[in-house]
């Protein structure tokens, strides 16, 4: 699971993907800050409670409680990575920090093609626009009315499509000849093979196509098509590669209306939008690693964890990022990765283990791994999802909860717990 932070400069990508990864990275109020991509994991709770949770209530039901360190708060499971506390689960999410995009960049402007390369197999993107439009599109500082989020929008819509149609337009005519001699299938070829490096699959390639050819009933050969029409196919890839959701940033500076029309576009195409304050939840991550608060990364609360050893400067501070997260119901920072991996991207969780009665794998860690797969994966696609060798040798598998034996193509619902039988 990979998410692209994009937007253009100065709108606090960089403030975003600092919170998430607990990272430090440069935040600067001026353009062109970030040159390399920042990439690292942010840790993303589960939003039902870990299996885990199942086990401990069965152990007190049968009159046996199990041990559980305070510190976890209930949690008995051993995480390989990522942690779990109050059966609240995190997971990895791969995020991206990408430069600035500034107008023109498709054409090499700024740092042209290198960061439109970076958001490669990235599964959505993320906009952060400024909500408070305090800056330019370039990312200069030039107060209020500087620029309206949907323009943002726009224009990095324009840069990505058009980045794409470059792609696709640069030896169309070549790909398309060979699918007059040789057919459709030829014109897939060429497609994927240019698009393949962005992530493109054969399947979105032909997808893509149909619907492309179904919508446009009117539309000659493929070889005859105009540069205008090869361009709005590469505007239905961008949408297939990279659907792009908003947080509205800085929302600590503004109003709701100011991107209520780009709520309005965004929601009408299926994206989602949410107020954010990265520069909120960064202060909150750093208060909670230095051990002045209390704070689970989501929540829209936190308390201070001894006010006295707190003094006037720092209470001033905290009452400052009270009165905000309580305006904002939170930062939205983790609401809105949430919302775009669970509801839009479709992710659900699966702990596959060795011990199906005990739910431990091989060296006795109970639950070590939550895996985001795919709405609608298989139990043989979570074979695959632990380990290729796993996934190869694939035989059948268990559900540990019931104790079922189930297929390959048996759909796993969200929270499964299995146990993958295979031939090593
Ligand atoms: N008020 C406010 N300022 C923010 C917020 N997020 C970022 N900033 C500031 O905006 C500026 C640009 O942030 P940065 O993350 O470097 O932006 P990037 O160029 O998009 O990576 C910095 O001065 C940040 O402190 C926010 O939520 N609220
Ligand atoms: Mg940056």
């Amino acid at each position: 699971m990979k998410i692209g932070l994009v937007g253009k400069p100065n709108v606090g990508k960089s403030t975003t993907f600092a919170a998430l990864t607990e990272t430090s990275v440069e935040i600067a109020n001026y353009p062109f800050t970030t040159i390399e991509a920042n990439v690292g994991v942010a840790w993303l709770p589960l939003e039902s409670d870990c299996a885990c949770k199942e086990l401990v209530n069965k152990a007190e039901d049968a009159g046996r409680p199990l041990e559980s360190d305070v510190s976890r708060e209930g949690s008995v499971c051993t995480p390989r990575s990522g942690s779990c506390i109050g059966y609240r689960r995190i997971v990895p999410v791969t995020l991206v920090d990408v430069a600035g995009l500034v107008p023109g960049a498709h054409n090499g402007r700024g740092r042209g093609n290198q960061f439109l390369s970076d958001l490669a197999n990235c599964d959505a993107l993320i906009q952060v626009v400024d909500a408070s439009g305090t800056t330019d599109l370039e990312g200069n500082p030039s107060g209020e009315g500087a620029c309206d989020p949907l323009e943002e929008h726009e224009f990095l819509i324009g840069e990505l499509d058009a980045w794409i149609a470059n792609i696709l337009t640069a030896s169309w005519s070549r790909g398309a000849r060979r699918a007059q001699a040789e057919g459709q299938n030829a014109l897939i070829r060429y497609v994927h093979d240019q698009l393949s490096g962005l992530g493109a699959t054969e399947s979105i390639v032909v997808q893509t196509l149909n619907t492309f050819t179904s919508d446009h009933p009117d539309l000659p050969v493929p070889w005859s098509w105009p540069e205008d029409t090869v361009r709005n196919l590469a505007s239905r890839f961008r949408q297939a590669l990279f659907p792009v959701h908003i947080a509205a940033n800085k929302a600590d500076l503004t109003e709701p209306q100011t991107w209520l029309s780009l709520q309005k576009t965004i929601e009408s195409k299926g994206g989602l939008i949410r107020a954010t304050s990265a520069e909120t939840e960064l202060a909150l991550r750093r208060a909670s690693k230095a051990g002045a608060i209390n704070y689970r990364p989501g929540d829209n609360r936190f308390s201070i964890r001894e006010e006295a050893k707190i003094n006037d400067a720092q209470r001033k501070g905290l009452d400052a990022l009270q009165k905000r997260v309580e305006i904002l119901d939170g930062t939205g920072v983790v609401a809105l990765l949430s919302a775009v991996v669970f509801n839009r991207l479709d992710r659900i969780v699966a702990y596959p283990v060795q011990d199906e009665s005990k739910w431990l794998d091989g060296e006795g860690r109970i639950l070590p791994d939550a895996l985001l797969v795919k709405q609608g994966a298989t139990a043989k696609d979570l074979a695959y999802a632990v380990h290729t060798d796993l996934g190869d040798g694939f035989i059948r598998a268990t559900d540990a909860r019931t104790g079922r034996v189930i297929g390959a193509d048996h759909e796993l619902a969200d929270n499964d717990v299995v146990k993958i039988h295979a031939k090593t």
